[in-house]
């Protein structure tokens, strides 16, 4: 908030803020990799669960990968991104399957 006094105090002269001098954080891309082990409904899953799409969105996901081998599956800061591949990839293992999940910077 700026105050009638400041605004007097520098002589009515209207202050814009300064250009940013801070770069915005890198963001990544979280991938998944197709393969032709893991089942179609395990990936589905994953893509809920994990990504937050819905059964629609993340069917689309999953045969984009399964048709061009790779896919996006969301983008977000470094450890965010980070954090999702290690979701993926342990929850993938745990239930057996190869699934990869990789992040790429954009
Ligand atoms: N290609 C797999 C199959 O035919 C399905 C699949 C889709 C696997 C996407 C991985 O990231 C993937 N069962």
């Amino acid at each position: 908030m700026v105050t009638r006094k400041q605004i007097e105090r520098d002589g009515g002269a209207v202050l814009l803020p300064e250009k940013s001098r801070v770069k915005p954080p890198p963001m990544f891309k979280v991938l998944l990799l197709n393969d032709d082990f893991t089942p179609m409904d395990f990936v589905v899953v994953v893509l809920e669960k994990f990504f937050g799409l819905s059964r629609e969105q993340a069917t689309m996901v999953m045969l984009n990968v399964h048709r061009d081998g790779k896919g996006v599956c969301g983008t977000y800061p470094r450890d965010v991104a980070a954090t999702k591949v290690e979701q993926v990839e342990a929850f993938s293992r745990r239930h057996q399957h190869p699934l990869a999940c990789v992040m790429e910077e954009n």
